[in-house]
């Protein structure tokens, strides 16, 4: 990596008019400074150049599966594209998991990750194996990857706590071995009694070891499947509400309204934390439905207009589940505001916050912002707004961790042969 930086310049903050000169001290933030011109300032020796663009804290993916990256295909693709045929492929190719082909793959997806501004990921890892070799590997690879990316590893019981042999004892050994992470996955339990039970188990286990929880909650279009109450009321009960979070969700998406109405009142009492996984979730569901078929994406804007926290993540990069993925938020984000009807100014103009404040709220990140005495990681967007930057779609400029830069791109501008010179066209930030 490079030398620290001493500042960043001409940067623009979310929701703030003005450029910006944040300055740096041993890997830290200062007090941000307006800069008194409005338009782009040379810039000193030791100091980046944002070029009057977006600067925000580094993005979030709050939900991959690194363990099962860049697998698709192997040993057979997955032809009915539902979430239980991946499960299946998966466990025709866990039994070829070493260290290396785990540690591969997951640092070449991070590798990509990094590249596009993500600077702090959770993965889940199954741990229904009694070998835990990509357990071992992920936790190899936490500390391998630190000086680009923080990981948090999710001990994932992909094939069930009470259904899979052992699956109870798996959990506790993964998290002694130091799993940051309880997971779940209730709606894959063999029964709803399982799954009940499944929600307690782990709940007990995130106490007893002092954990964050987060559970595959209801991945299933069955309006019947209700494990987000149970552990919604766990967490309300043990008074830990901010360290779990529920991903997918899905069945919420098919819930009656009058019964999610009820389930909102006790979501805020438990102020639990949600992760939407729109692409991931318009590729898996809707798959037992004929015309018209649902969206299998979670109710996203009602959650943020009852106060709650939800970031959106990528979920797969081609793996037996998704055959797709870039390492892209900007992606994940456009898909996920077309899934959820969020293409309203005000949607827009807040969007950001799923792929970076939310995400970090989801993984507890102690220390995360741009402010004074924060470490000095951010990106530097391809746009002056929200709204340009979800148009444009361009992967980052810069992603800058602890005062370095870690990923810097020069801004492409395409040459379209024969054009004539036409007069300036509308302004894509028109609401500024
Ligand atoms: N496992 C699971 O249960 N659900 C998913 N969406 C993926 C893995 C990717
Ligand atoms: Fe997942």
């Amino acid at each position: 990596m490079t030398e620290s930086l001493s500042a960043i310049c001409n940067a623009r903050l979310p929701g703030q008019a003005g450029l910006f000169r944040l300055p740096i001290t041993a890997g830290r933030f200062g007090a941000p400074q307006a800069q008194s011109h409005s338009k782009p300032q040379p810039v000193g020796e030791g100091e980046f150049d944002a070029a009057g663009q977006l600067v925000t804290a580094p993005f979030v993916e709050p939900h991959i599966h690194l363990d099962a990256a860049l697998t698709a295909g192997e040993p057979r693709w997955n032809r009915s594209g539902t979430l239980f045929e991946g499960i299946e492929c998966w466990s025709e190719r866990k039994p070829m998991l070493t260290r290396d082909d785990v540690v591969g793959r997951a640092e070449q997806t991070l590798k990509l990750f990094a590249a596009h501004g993500i600077q702090y990921v959770r993965t889940h890892v199954d741990v229904t194996d009694p070998s835990l070799v990509a357990l071992d590997a992920m936790l190899e690879v936490r500390e391998r990857v630190r000086d680009a990316v923080d990981l948090q590893i999710v001990a994932f019981p992909q094939e069930g706590i009470l259904s899979f042999p052992d699956g109870q004892a798996l959990m506790a050994d993964a998290l002694e071995r130091g799993a940051d992470v309880v997971g779940g996955i209730p709606h894959f339990e063999f029964t709803r009694d399982y799954g009940v039970e499944s929600v307690k188990i782990l709940m007990d286990l995130a106490e007893r070891h002092d954990r964050l929880v987060d559970v595959h909650c209801d991945e299933i279009d069955d309006p019947e499947s209700r494990f987000l109450e149970v552990l919604a009321a766990e967490a309300l009960a043990r008074d830990y509400g901010r360290r779990v979070s529920a991903s997918h969700t899905c069945a919420m998406h098919a819930y009656n309204n009058a019964y999610c109405s009820r389930l909102f009142r006790l979501l805020t009492k438990s102020g639990l934390r949600f992760v939407a996984l729109p692409t991931e979730n318009l590729h898996l569901q809707g798959r037992f439905d004929g015309y018209p078929k649902r969206r299998g994406v979670t109710r996203v804007p009602e959650l943020l207009d009852a106060g709650l926290k939800v970031a959106f993540g990528q979920d797969s990069i081609r793996d037996p589940w998704y055959p797709m993925g870039n390492g892209n938020l900007l992606r994940t984000l456009d898909v996920g505001l077309h899934a959820c009807h969020m293409l309203g100014m005000d949607r827009i103009e807040s969007a950001l916050e799923l792929i970076t404040d939310n995400g970090a709220a989801v993984m507890n990140l102690p220390e995360y912002g741009i402010g004074e005495g924060l470490p000095a990681r951010c990106v530097v967007l391809n746009g002056e707004s929200p709204y340009e930057v979800l148009l444009n779609q361009t992967p980052v400029r810069a992603s800058i961790r602890d005062g370095r830069v870690l990923v810097q791109r020069r801004p492409e501008t395409p040459e379209v042969a024969g054009w004539p010179d036409s007069p300036a066209g509308g302004a894509l930030h028109a609401n500024r």
